[in-house]
């Protein structure tokens, strides 16, 4: 066995050369009974190779050999690179492997669920395709999803999965840089952290316990344990009864929690610095996965600024006031609602990012601060990647009495959550935090309309396997 090669590597270069690939058999195309091509991928990377029938190195039986492959079989090439004179179509690298030895690693069934050519085409290309009488299955979501070790293995699902490694890498690395601890907090606790029923309730060993709703609790209580700035990337469990584009059972939270000296103005200002360098990170290091990805579902790029647009939740709905949609002064914003602020202020303002903060207290979770100066509203926030939520945010209440009262109020069994309310009764500096959908970053980046592909293996109300 000699050196291997990775087909990314393959050129001009390497003419006249032996070399020895290992990937997928993507196609198999047979001339006759003396020759045959197949296409080989590796990590996205295709190139040709030619199994032709010659008197004492390839046998005709090899050329039959390969003809037989299954698609998506791993194998192992042997072979000499040539440069042919035509351009070479539907290969990356342009040069040829005038193949000598092949053997084949893992074998795939003859007949695939997904036909991988028909799931990498985009809408435009299917409907072109369809109307030129070709003969091809659309791939419907659950088919994918049913399939997923196959769907994701096209460029666009490739691109998403690293696409979505970075904006984690990119989280961690900034907040690493300005001196947040990781954390990791427990999945298994005993109640609700959110408030609210959408809880998985189970057994633990007797007693009653949940899977969290969030890190919030525990991240708060590292706060009171001088930790002074957290983050953490772990499993959020929801139990809604969701069927929207938009949620999911389980997703990925990107938490932060940190001490404030005045102002939950310091939470946003960190929130606005992390994502202005995570946007320019993935526009940097994700070009070629942002380009598959926008290959198959066409998107314009984020518009974002270098400074973070702010407004108050009062001065939104005084802007959707003012094109004819009527908001309760106290009430929520609907998803169509929220839509709407999103063109609102893309027209305004040229950004599809932005923060809209000072929300009525009503609406917010029971841990979140009211302003000081006016209690019918709070030191919260939301964020927006075209007028859809990716961060909820505020300055957390850090007085143990008036915690219990605010949990009361909102209908808590204080019981439940005495240990975190104590937490605070041992001098608790005064502090804020966020939580991200990191799948909803991913699909709302890339102007996705599905949180579950942006979800390696979703888990929705209807689904929990594969
Ligand atoms: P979070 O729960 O973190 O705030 P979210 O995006 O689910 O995130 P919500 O405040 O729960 O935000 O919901 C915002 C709006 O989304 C709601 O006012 C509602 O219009 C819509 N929405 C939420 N859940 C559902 C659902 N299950 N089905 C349809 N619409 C929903
Ligand atoms: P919230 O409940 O708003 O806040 O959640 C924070 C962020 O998580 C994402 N998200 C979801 N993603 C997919 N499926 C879901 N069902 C789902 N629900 C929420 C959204 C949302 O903005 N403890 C607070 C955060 C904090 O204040 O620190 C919390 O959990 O992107």
């Amino acid at each position: 066995v000699g050196e291997w090669t990775r087909v990314e590597a393959l050129g001009g270069a390497l003419e006249n050369n032996s070399v020895l690939i290992r990937g997928r058999a993507q196609a198999i195309r047979p001339v006759g009974k003396k020759m045959a091509f197949l296409v080989i991928r590796e990590n996205g990377f295709t190139v040709q190779c030619l199994v032709q029938a010659q008197p004492d190195t390839v046998s005709a039986q090899m050329v039959k050999f390969a003809a037989a492959l299954s698609r998506e079989s791993i194998v192992d090439v042997e072979g000499v690179v040539s440069v042919p004179t035509a351009p070479i179509k539907g290969a990356t690298q342009q040069v040829e492997i005038q193949v000598r030895k092949l053997y084949c690693v893992s074998r795939a069934v003859p007949t695939l669920p997904i036909n991988l050519e028909d799931a990498a085409r985009s809408e435009v290309e299917i409907e072109k395709a369809l109307q030129a009488g070709e003969q091809l299955v659309r791939v419907n979501q659950d088919t994918r999803l049913n399939f997923r070790v196959l769907d994701v293995r096209t460029p666009a699902n490739q691109g998403i999965f690293r696409i979505q490694s970075q904006v984690g890498n990119a989280f961690r690395q900034f907040l690493v840089s300005q001196g947040f601890c990781e954390i990791h907090t427990p999945k298994l606790i005993a109640g609700s952290s959110e408030g609210g029923a959408a809880v998985f309730r189970l057994d633990y060993k007797g007693q009653p316990a949940c899977l969290a709703q969030s890190p919030q609790l525990h991240k708060q209580m590292s706060i009171c344990g001088d930790f002074g700035r957290v983050f953490e990337i772990g499993p959020v469990f929801r139990a809604e009864d969701s069927y929207t584009h938009r949620h999911l059972c389980e997703f990925t939270g990107l938490d932060v929690e940190m001490e404030i000296k005045k102002h939950y103005f310091e939470v946003m200002d960190l929130v606005d610095r992390l994502f202005v360098a995570m946007f320019d990170s993935l526009n940097q290091n994700c070009k070629k996965d942002l380009e598959a990805v926008g290959s198959q579902y066409p998107f314009e790029p984020l518009k974002y600024l270098r400074k973070t647009l702010r407004l108050t939740y009062e001065e939104g709905i005084q802007m959707l006031k003012d094109v004819g949609v009527e908001i309760e002064p106290y009430g929520d914003l609907n998803t169509e609602a929220e839509r709407k602020l999103g063109q609102l202020v893309l027209e305004k303002y040229g950004t599809e990012f932005y923060i809209l903060h000072r929300y009525p207290l009503a609406i917010r979770p029971f841990y979140t601060m009211p302003c000081y100066d006016n209690p019918a509203y709070s030191n919260s926030f939301d964020v927006f990647i075209r007028g859809e939520e990716i961060i909820s945010g505020a300055q957390r209440v850090h007085v143990p009495e008036f915690l219990e009262q605010r949990a009361a109020a909102c209908g808590i069994d204080v019981k439940t959550i005495s240990s975190y309310i104590d937490s605070f009764r041992y001098g608790a500096p005064p502090h804020g935090g966020f939580g991200v959908g990191l799948e909803r970053v991913v699909m709302l980046f890339c102007g996705l309309n599905n949180i579950r592909k942006t979800s390696l293996f979703p888990r929705d109300p209807l689904r929990i396997a594969p």
